[in-house]
């Protein structure tokens, strides 16, 4: 019936979510409370020069206590649904062996809390924070497989009241930015010998966990992953270039979505990666390819792809111009169309059974006020730009079932420490006082009204 609505009608569909999203490192703080184990990134951001200003997750936004703080929050944003992750190193402080039950209570307070509150949790089991007693860390086979008896024995604790799980948070940042570039914990640089074997490792344990899941859960569990593909705006809104697009978002992702989709590496990644391929066994690309119940995808920019039949791939991606608008986080250019050729791309190339934006936002120039309220409107410019063009893409008719902003409030971004906010919430680091900006305002009345106006 989507495709039926009038031509410039604004709404979304009527079941459509709306939701939060945030994750554990980046949020809850209490870095020693209650038996948590040592992640990857708590020695990245005690390393003299890994994270911008010295910046650490030791309290964060301190959620691990004032959860019921973000619930309300949640509530009174009208919400009906909120992704958070889970704390490997809470459950399981060694990475493997015994669990710790002080852990898990935690996220039984915070489910029961947003249940309670009418908020559907949405569990991400791993954003990056990595229990730093297992060894080699994604280098190793083994992690794959600890990954998954982590994700089995929490969803099994948690599926009685969760329905919606996702393995891992974006392959490409806990891969190729850890190890190839070394930006993001445990900061290496490896040759690409040693990087394609992580990037293995990083879809195996997709596999591994979606089987653990399901495994432990009741049936009608929906399991999916939150993946970050890189996706492109095509040159031109013709057939050629838009072809283009739809080839470059597979080709581009080889050793990741496209080989959680197809459930083998491509020829064109094996081709090219020649002698330094990983090294799979027998059994690991079945499990990589296991059906999704749903896809979730975060989306913040893109570049623009033309078709080029002189490109042996036959597409060429054109750099940004120097002067391309951008938010604060220099990778952050602002193409709010990719939203809509992206999930286009990615449902005309897979068909998945359910597509969710796991996480849309942006850093902006945020300042207090006076009155002590952050005015972003270069935070709302960006939002509503982006949610226009997802509208597109579910007036069209392309199966996108709900949004996720990034983030519910201001957090510790990773190698940006808090010198880049992406919350729509103003968070006081020396209070914890949480303020709503005049994004969440304006969130507040497009989750009320399920309409742009
Ligand atoms: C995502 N890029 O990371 C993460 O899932 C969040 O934890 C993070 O806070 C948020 O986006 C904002 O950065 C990304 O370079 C990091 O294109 C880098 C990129 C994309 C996403």
């Amino acid at each position: 019936a989507q495709t039926a609505r009038p031509q410039g009608d604004s709404a979304f569909p009527a079941d459509f979510l709306w939701g939060c999203a945030t994750a554990a490192y980046q949020i809850e703080g209490a870095a020693k409370e209650d038996g948590r184990g040592q992640t990857n990134w708590d020695v990245f951001s005690h390393t003299p020069g890994k994270v911008a200003n010295g910046d650490t997750g030791d309290v964060a936004c301190d959620s691990y206590h004032r959860y019921g703080d973000d619930i309300v929050l949640l509530k009174a944003l009208g919400v009906k649904a909120y992704r958070f992750s889970i704390a490997w190193s809470r459950i399981f402080p060694d990475g493997k062996g015994k669990p710790n039950a002080k852990g898990l209570d935690y996220y039984n307070r915070l489910v029961d809390g947003l249940l309670a509150a009418g908020i559907t949790p949405h569990v991400t089991m791993f954003h990056w924070d990595l229990p730093h007693a297992l060894p080699g860390g994604w280098q190793n086979r083994d992690t794959s497989y600890a990954f998954a008896d982590y994700a089995g024995y929490t969803a099994g604790k948690l599926g009685d009241r969760v329905g919606h799980f996702m393995t891992v948070n974006e392959l490409r940042c806990f891969t190729d930015l850890s190890y190839m570039t070394g930006g993001k914990a445990p900061g290496l640089k490896l040759p690409m010998k040693e990087v394609n074997q992580i990037r293995h490792h990083g879809v195996l344990a997709h596999g591994l966990g979606v089987q653990a899941i399901r495994a432990a859960t009741r049936a009608g569990t929906q399991v999916g992953i939150a993946d970050n593909p890189s996706v492109f705006v095509p040159a031109i809104e013709t057939p050629e270039h838009i072809e283009a697009v739809k080839k470059a978002v597979r080709e581009e992702n080889t050793m990741f979505l496209t080989a959680i989709m197809e459930g083998r590496y491509i020829d064109s990644y094996l081709t090219a990666q020649g002698k330094d391929a990983p090294v799979v066994k027998d059994s690991d690309m079945k499990l990589i390819g296991a059906p999704l119940d749903f896809l979730s995808v975060n989306v913040y920019t893109g570049n623009t792809v033309r078709a080029d039949e002189t490109a042996p791939s036959g597409y060429r991606i054109l750099p940004h111009p120097g002067q391309a608008p951008r938010m604060p986080s220099p990778w952050l250019y602002v193409t709010p169309e990719v939203i809509y050729w992206g999930m286009r791309a990615i449902s005309e190339n897979w068909k998945p059974k359910g597509l969710y934006i796991s996480e849309n936002g942006c850093s902006a120039d945020d300042k207090v006020a006076e009155d002590g309220k952050v005015y972003d409107t270069d935070r709302v410019m960006y939002l509503r730009n982006y949610l226009t063009h997802l509208q597109r893409a579910t007036r069209e008719g392309i199966p996108v079932k709900g949004y996720f902003v990034w983030s519910l409030m201001d957090n510790f971004e990773w190698e940006d420490g808090y010198s880049k906010l992406f919350g729509i919430h103003h968070v006081d680091f020396k209070t914890q006082k949480r303020t709503p900006k005049l994004s969440a305002d304006w969130y507040r009345e497009l989750v009320r009204t399920n309409r742009l106006v």
